[in-house]
């Protein structure tokens, strides 16, 4: 299987399973599972083939972990980034490192600075462990900022933190007083 099949998958994967299922004709639970079987079916009457081998690839091989499947093996879904209206991920509250990462770009900084970092049109605003990862989120969008986050104040403010399958941490919103640009 090509690297470049698994990636238009994952691109897809990601358009239906986060965002637009419905442009395809698929339905997604309110925790964000689909069919495995309505997925193939949706997909191929849309001009796309897609398998189970091919989405067992793409689950496995993709390198944020972006995907899993259920239990049974027979649902699919994104483990964050949705902007879906009917997904609502029951994510338990957990409590994170003392810091977390935002990365961004130098162009939102002012918008930043006034209204904090806000999720735009996702559900959460995403943060991370890592510095590294930080920078690379950042730099999707330009000259990249990171900010540093002090999750102990915003814990001790009653502020919530999630964290998703695949490590990444989500909050609802994060005030400017809480960030500081590294
Ligand atoms: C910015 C990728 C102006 C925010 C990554 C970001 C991540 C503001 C952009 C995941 C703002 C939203 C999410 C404010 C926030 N004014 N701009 N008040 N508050 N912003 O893509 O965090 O590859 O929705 O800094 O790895 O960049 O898709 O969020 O630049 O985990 O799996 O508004 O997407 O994962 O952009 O990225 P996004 P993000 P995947």
């Amino acid at each position: 299987m090509s690297k470049k099949l698994l990636d238009d998958t994952s691109k897809f994967l990601s358009y239906v399973l986060r965002h637009e299922p419905q442009a395809i004709g698929l339905s997604l639970d309110s925790e964000g599972w689909a069919g495995i079987a309505e997925l193939i079916e949706a997909a191929s009457r849309d001009g796309r083939s897609l398998s189970r081998e091919l989405l067992e690839q793409v689950v496995h091989t993709n390198e944020k972990k972006r995907f899993s499947f259920s239990e049974d093996g027979q649902h699919i879904r994104a483990v964050q980034g949705h902007s879906n209206q009917g997904v609502q991920l029951q994510l338990d509250e957990r409590q994170p490192p003392a810091v977390l990462y935002h990365g961004t770009a130098t162009r939102f900084i002012e918008s930043i600075n006034q209204k904090g970092l806000i999720p735009g049109s996702r559900h959460h605003v995403h943060l991370s462990e890592q510095l590294e990862t930080a920078r690379e989120v950042g730099q999707r969008y330009g000259k990249v900022v990171i900010l540093k986050i002090n999750t102990s104040k915003m814990l001790a403010q009653g502020f919530k933190f999630y964290q998703a399958q695949n490590g990444v941490w989500l909050t609802e919103q994060v005030p400017a007083q809480f960030l500081e640009a590294i």
